[in-house]
């Protein structure tokens, strides 16, 4: 049989430090298809559960039962990016139009994922997943920028410690933002057996 020639897959657009959202999806239904492990931070003492409000404030509801809130593996997902219309010496971000806003997220100096740059969109919803493995003392950065021909422009640096993200682990969400914009995100205690890149 003639092997057919010309048919290839789109390269990826992502270098190396960029994790992309199919990858990620694919990783977390690969890890949760074998047995059960039990919980990351589950003690021999751990209380049962149904929901946040039988637990600690410093633990979460997995159930059936409370686990520490760190350090175990987490899935942060950035759900939405949004740049002001100007810059931070109130000039336009771009000579052709609206500002491209690119959300990125770093755990202890080292991105674990970057959105696609939105053209034109202040205001931009997105689901871009990360896996990410946080303790107490995690520095977690997000960072909003305005991507300008393949280059990163930070309009906006925010780092926060894992221990100011125990209100998103325990509501599921945040948001860090600053007169220039905000990224939102998701914060949900990883599939059990997943694995994540450590900070
Ligand atoms: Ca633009």
């Amino acid at each position: 049989m003639k092997r057919r020639e010309g048919t290839r897959f789109p390269p990826s657009r992502a270098g190396p430090g960029q994790l992309q959202w199919g990858a990620v999806a694919m990783l977390a239904s690969c890890a949760t298809a074998g047995p059960s492990a039990p919980p990351l931070g589950a003690t021999a003492t751990a209380k049962a559960c149904v929901g946040a409000i039988d637990c600690k404030p410093d633990e979460l509801c997995t159930a059936p039962q409370c686990v520490a809130i760190f350090p175990r593996a987490y899935v942060l997902t950035v759900e939405k990016a949004k740049l002001s219309p100007y810059d931070g010496n109130g000039n336009p971000w771009d000579k052709d139009g609206d500002g491209d806003p690119v959300a990125a997220v770093s755990v202890g100096g080292r991105e674990v994922c970057r959105s696609a740059p939105a053209k034109d969109q202040l205001d931009v919803t997105l689901a871009v997943a990360c896996a990410v493995s946080l303790d107490a003392k995690s520095e977690v950065r997000f960072t909003l920028g305005d991507d300008d021909g393949g280059t990163v422009q930070e309009g906006m640096l925010k780092i926060v410690s894992g221990a100011d993200l125990v209100p998103a682990v325990r509501l599921g969400f945040g948001e860090q933002q600053d007169a220039l914009g905000y990224v939102r995100f998701r914060l949900a205690p990883a599939p059990t057996g997943s694995s994540a890149r450590s900070p």
